[in-house]
Formats: C-alpha cells, sequence, structure tokens
C-alpha cells in the first residue's frame, strides 16, 4: 500500500508540500495540473510540477484527475478531438513517471452536498453534508450558486469555473439520454484509451457517483457493484480499473465497501483506493465523519484489511476530512484531519501486517 495525499499545486493549494512529507508514512500525491477537461496536457510544465513533487522527497504516481470532456459523455461529433488529446495527456504522464490516472464518468456534477461545513455538535468540527430534502427545493443552477459561495474562496474539484460557466448547456444535452446511452459513449471512450494505456502501462481508475445514488433525472453509472461490473466489463482489460472511494459507494448503506473492495481487488481491477467515512443520519441524508471507524458507519479495519488482502499494493489516500483546529482550507481538504486519517489508516495497516 502506498500512502498518498491530494494536492492542488502549489498556487491553488495552501498546504506546503513539505508538510505533506511531515505526516508518517506519506509516499507521495495524487495530483494534478489545473487544466480544463478536453485539453492536451503540456509537459514543460507536468514536468515542471513532478521535478517540485520530487524535490520535496514525494511521488507523483497518481493524477487525479484528467477530467473527461462533457462531450465524450455525451457522444458528440467533437468527442474525437477530445479523444485525441486524452490520449496525448496519457502518453505524456507515462513517459513523466504516472502510473494511475483517475477520473470519472459522472455527467455534469463530480460530487454533491447540500452543505460544506456542517458543524458536528458533539465537538465544534465542521465537514461535508448531504440531506436530499435540502436538496429539494434548490435546482441544479442554486445547488451550484451555494456551492461555489460556500467554498471560501477555493476552486474545488469538479466545480472548476469553466465547467459552471456551461452547466445550463450541459444539462440540456443529457435531457433523454438514459445510462444505456451513457455507457454507450463510456465504451467508445475506454474503446479509444484502454489499449494505450497498456501500451504505456498506465491504469484508468473511476471515480463512483457521489452520492450514490441519481440527481436531479441525470443518467449516473457508478455508484454499485453492479454497476462497476459493468464498466469493467465495458472493456476488458487490467488497465480498466475503478478508483474505489469508501465515502462515496458508502453513503448508500446497501453497499457493503469491504465486499466491493474484496470483489474488485480479486479481479485486480482496483487502480486506486480513497479512504474515509460517513455517518448516515437518515435516508439520502449523511455527513461526513473522521476516519476512525466509532465516529461514523463505515467500519475502517475491514475495509484496510480488504485491501490487505486483496490489493496491497494498492494506492491510499486518506479521503476529505473534517475542518479542526480552526483551519481554514478547501472543504474537504484541510490539512489536519486528512492527516490524522493517514496516520490512523497507517495504523491499521501496520496491525495488518504484523498480524
Ligand atoms: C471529491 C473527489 C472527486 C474525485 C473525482 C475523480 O472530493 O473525490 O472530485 O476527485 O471524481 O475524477
Amino acid at each position: 500500500m502506498k500512502m498518498t495525499f491530494r494536492w492542488y499545486g502549489s498556487k491553488a493549494d495552501p498546504i506546503p508540500l513539505k508538510y505533506i512529507k511531515q505526516i508518517p508514512g506519506m509516499t507521495g500525491l495524487m495530483g494534478l495540473l489545473d487544466k480544463p477537461a478536453g485539453v492536451d496536457w503540456p509537459e514543460d510544465e507536468f514536468r515542471a510540477l513532478v521535478d517540485e513533487v520530487h524535490a520535496a522527497g514525494l511521488e507523483l504516481e497518481v493524477i487525479e484527475s484528467v477530467n473527461v470532456h462533457e462531450d465524450i459523455k455525451t457522444g458528440l461529433p467533437t468527442r474525437d478531438e477530445y479523444i485525441d488529446n486524452y490520449i496525448s495527456t496519457i502518453k505524456m504522464l507515462a513517459r513523466n513517471g504516472v502510473k494511475v490516472i483517475i477520473y470519472n464518468f459522472m455527467p455534469v456534477f463530480d460530487w454533491l452536498r447540500t452543505d460544506l461545513a456542517r458543524v458536528i455538535p458533539e465537538d465544534g468540527s465542521n465537514s461535508l453534508y448531504f440531506d436530499e430534502k435540502d436538496l429539494g427545493a434548490m435546482g441544479p443552477l442554486e445547488i451550484v450558486r451555494k456551492t461555489a459561495e460556500d467554498s471560501k474562496g477555493f476552486t474545488l474539484p469538479g466545480w472548476e469555473p469553466e465547467r459552471l460557466a456551461l452547466l445550463e448547456k450541459t444539462l440540456k444535452q443529457y435531457e433523454g439520454m438514459t445510462p444505456d446511452d451513457l455507457r454507450v459513449h463510456y465504451k467508445y471512450f475506454l474503446d479509444a484509451v484502454i489499449p494505450v494505456c497498456e501500451a504505456v502501462g498506465v491504469r484508468m481508475a473511476c471515480h463512483p457517483d457521489d452520492p450514490a445514488w441519481p440527481i436531479f433525472g441525470l443518467p449516473r453509472i457508478a455508484h454499485s457493484i453492479a454497476d462497476y461490473d459493468k464498466i469493467v466489463a465495458l472493456h476488458d482489460s487490467p488497465a480498466n480499473t475503478v478508483c474505489l472511494c469508501t465515502g462515496s459507494l458508502g453513503s448508500n448503506p446497501d453497499n457493503d465497501v469491504p465486499a466491493a473492495i474484496r470483489h474488485f481487488g480479486q479481479m485486480d481491477r482496483i487502480g486506486a483506493m480513497h479512504v474515509r467515512n460517513v455517518k448516515y443520519l437518515g435516508h439520502h441524508h449523511f455527513r461526513e465523519a473522521s476516519h476512525l471507524s466509532s465516529t461514523g458507519d463505515l467500519d475502517m479495519y475491514a475495509i484496510m484489511k480488504a485491501i490487505h488482502d486483496t490489493c496491497p499494493d494498492t494506492y491510499v489516500r486518506p479521503d476529505h476530512g473534517r475542518m479542526i483546529w480552526d483551519e481554514v482550507g478547501r472543504p474537504g481538504y484541510g490539512l489536519y484531519d486528512r492527516a490524522l486519517g493517514a496516520a490512523y489508516l497507517n495504523g491499521l495497516w501496520e496491525a495488518l501486517e504484523r498480524a
């Protein structure tokens, strides 16, 4: 297992690489270049990032994310140009030491919450929160406006300004599209990129829908074991993998997260793991908890054991943290609680190794 940390680059992330390196057991990053979906990433800029990360004593073997352009997801004729750019980016990343590319195939919205800083009454910290009842009153444009307002000036992954500028147009493109239609577009994309990945030694890892159910009537195709079975079958290859996010899949209590890890781990189809905990508050209603099992509803020991038993070489990052100790930072991506999460997950790992 390689413990990694999500980082947004020195211009966009207030957390210095030095601090990340000081978290015990941290081997590297899940990093990115801040480029809009569809763009061919410039090699000189990426090389500079790699050099900066290496100089800090960290690795950059996982990229999160190279976003997929909406024209690819909606199957427009313009998709081929964007797929060519994606392929060129894959080759460039491989030349520079990248092993895994995390992405998602969610229409329009990446992840969605109704409150980015819900106070946890027990201890006064705050975390990301979702209640479908609150969403009921808001349309997609309103939730976007609210999320932007609440993000404290940070660009949130999946909520990039260029994506939001096209929101109304994009939403229209999905009208009438079924999950099967979306899978047809997905297969077209995978058939083009996966052979390239095989040739250059990179694995694509698809992030699940978050939360793990359909929203705003949009087709969503990655929120259960059955969904993921279909995705890995769309183009059967060790390069076509999942980024198994415990908190996203686990937002639906019907998903047995350790079982999902074992299932895809045994198939060698886990490219990366996001590990975090959720606390269920009702139907389609949850908040994010600290990583410690007893503060939420997911069994972190069972999760780490499933990784240990079936995909022990995978990349793991402590996913979203709460905001604690009055830290001001990107919602979900502060330093302190994610560092505590990493230390705790490393502790579970040490116990598993020794047992
Ligand atoms: C949210 C993240 C997601 C994830 C993308 C991968 O905090 O886990 O935005 O990075 O879905 O493409």
